[in-house]
């Protein structure tokens, strides 16, 4: 129960990696906040943990509204006083040739993966500074520091992300706020529209090894602060 009395802000809890975290953080006794969109997945997933007597707040809102982004964090507030750890995991991807892409799709990308990870950091950093401690894990991806075709739009969202908490570490760390960021390779949940499970995907991560990640990350003793971490499958050949 090493989160016994800390509470957790997840976004893009509503299934997949983020969903991952939650479970495991709630075997740690953390209070949960968990935003996404989708209201009926966060109903259900409050209902389990309510049952386990974990406490869980669910926001269900879009993380690149700063809005929605701050009235998740007030509503944490309200119910737990305070923001400990916050995980930066919502985001989407489109995979296509490049005169291909929509600029809708290109905003869409932008706004979850890069304006979504701001917001967050945004609203969470006077808060922790308040405490005079916190933590911040961002869910980048290894093609925040390699590219692919056909990813131009995702990869550039994800530098972006990469490039963001890079910075903002150096600037938090004197407050007690430590930044990591997780670099997974494939791994097996709903991103881009594919389902968990499919033959395919037999070898790839499985959410609950990033979840593992961040788990690592969150119990480190105090004088480490965890720049961060990549892991692949070792079926992918990241490096062709
Ligand atoms: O994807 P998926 P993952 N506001 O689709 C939420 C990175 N990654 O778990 O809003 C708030 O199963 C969505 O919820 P909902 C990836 O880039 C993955 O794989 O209800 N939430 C759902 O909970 C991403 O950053 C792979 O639809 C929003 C969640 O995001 C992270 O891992 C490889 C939202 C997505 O769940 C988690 O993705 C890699 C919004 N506007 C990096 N839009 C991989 N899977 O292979 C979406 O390198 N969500």
């Amino acid at each position: 129960m090493k989160l016994k009395n800390k509470t957790l802000l997840i976004t893009g809890a509503s299934k997949g990696i983020g969903r991952a975290i939650a479970m495991a953080a709630a075997n740690e006794g953390a209070n949960l906040v968990l935003m996404a969109r989708s209201a009926d997945k966060l109903a259900d997933l409050k209902e389990n943990f309510e049952e386990r007597g974990i406490q869980c707040v669910v926001y269900a809102g879009d993380v690149s509204k700063e809005n929605e982004v701050e009235a998740c964090c007030q509503l944490a507030d309200d119910i737990f006083g305070q923001i400990d750890i916050a995980i930066n995991n919502a985001g989407i991807g489109v995979f296509q040739l490049v005169e291909d892409i929509s600029l809708e799709d290109w905003e869409r990308i932008m706004a979850v993966n890069v304006r979504g990870t701001f917001l967050v950091t945004k609203a969470v950093v006077p808060r922790m500074k308040k405490l005079g401690k916190g933590r911040i894990i961002n869910i980048a991806s290894d093609v925040s520091k390699r590219t692919f075709p056909y990813g131009s739009a995702y990869c550039a969202s994800k530098y972006a992300q990469h490039g963001f908490a890079d910075a903002v570490r150096k600037e938090v760390l004197e407050h007690g706020i430590k930044v990591s960021t997780i670099y997974p390779g494939m791994v097996d949940t709903y991103f881009a529209g594919s389902t968990p499970g499919e033959e395919e995907k037999r070898e790839h991560l499985k959410p609950k090894d990033i979840a593992q990640a961040v788990m690592y990350i969150l119990h480190a003793p105090e004088y480490i602060v965890i720049d961060e971490i990549t892991l692949h499958p070792t079926v992918q050949k990241w490096w062709s």
